[in-house]
């Protein structure tokens, strides 16, 4: 769709733009709210791991204020079983959706993303899609992605059809600190998930020629360490394991997202042996390897895992 207007004649920028915004004043709540919510919740995530007070929290502030966007026909999250229906279904534009002058989208959030480094207090982020179709969607039907990065600042990266964008958070306002944000040439950083011993042979015989390249940077939240790879250029992953082929990553709140911000900074993401943004998808929660980074890297993973 053009990224200018749409048929119904408005431009999808608003649209992505107050979604940008909602996330951006949010985040300023949910990091001043990490003090005090370190403590593990009684309940666990749709996808069977521990959630931390902290992760309810932020999910709670993002679900009540991206609902009552009137372009958001949807919201899910990592943190809950279903999609919560806030208005008409995602892709309609002002002729299906009622009398909406805009086409509506779902947001895809991952509200509280390494939420395990609370304990050691160390970087964590907030990751989103914006998708013009139901969810569960794939890759391709995103119009925006991005994420907020809990670090000694408070940054955001921001992703649509112009090209990638990085901000500094102040009092939840949003400061352009870096235009057309693109992965440096020269890779210089590698991030591997997952333990040696789980990953697959090929896997680990493409680790093997990486780790003599390329300087370790990997924390354990994803957020971060992508953002070492947009900012030094390389390559991150969490492949597939023994233990479970689908890796552990959800394809629609962190590889999408994830991929498509990549892959509009001049990167590749991949599954594998294809993008991640054109898997199709099978299930909300649903996990996939992701591997992100230059391209070259990329295609040597591929060749790898072929
Ligand atoms: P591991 C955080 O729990 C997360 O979903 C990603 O942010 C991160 O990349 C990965 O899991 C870390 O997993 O197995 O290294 O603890």
């Amino acid at each position: 769709m053009n990224s200018e207007t749409d048929p119904s004649g408005v431009k999808l920028e608003p649209v992505v733009d107050d979604i940008t915004a909602t996330v951006a004043r949010t985040a300023a709540e949910i990091r001043q709210g990490l003090v005090g919510r370190r403590d593990k919740a009684a309940g666990e995530n749709p996808s069977g791991e521990s959630q931390a007070e902290a992760d309810v929290y932020a999910d709670e502030l993002l679900a009540d204020r991206l609902a009552s966007i009137e372009a958001v026909g949807e919201y899910a999250s990592e943190e809950r079983e279903a999609c919560l229906d806030c208005g008409p279904t995602p892709g309609a534009s002002g002729s299906e959706g009622g009398d909406r002058s805009s086409p509506t989208v779902a947001v895809a959030v991952d509200p509280l993303d390494g939420s395990s480094n609370l304990s050691s207090n160390n970087a964590m982020g907030t990751v989103f899609g914006v998708y013009e179709a139901p969810l569960p969607a794939a890759g391709r039907d995103l119009i925006a992605a991005g994420y907020v990065l809990y670090g000694p600042i408070t940054t955001m990266i921001v992703a649509d059809e112009t090209g990638v964008t990085e901000y500094e958070l102040t009092g939840g306002e949003r400061t352009i600190v870096r235009e057309d944000v693109t992965l440096p040439d020269e890779p210089v950083v590698y991030g591997f998930g997952g333990r040696v011993p789980d990953w697959p042979a090929d896997f680990r015989e493409y680790a093997n020629a990486i780790e003599t390249e390329l300087k370790l940077r990997y924390g354990g939240a994803m957020i971060a360490d992508v953002n070492q790879v947009l900012t030094y250029g390389g390559v991150f992953a969490y492949p597939g394991l023994e233990s479970r082929s689908g890796g552990k990553l959800r394809l629609q709140f962190e590889g999408n997202p994830i991929g498509y911000i990549v892959e509009r900074a001049g990167g590749r993401s991949s599954n594998g042996n294809r993008s991640i943004l054109e898997i199709e998808p099978g299930s909300l929660h649903e996990r996939t390897p992701v591997h992100v980074g230059n391209d070259e890297l990329i295609d040597r993973l591929e060749s790898a895992l072929e």
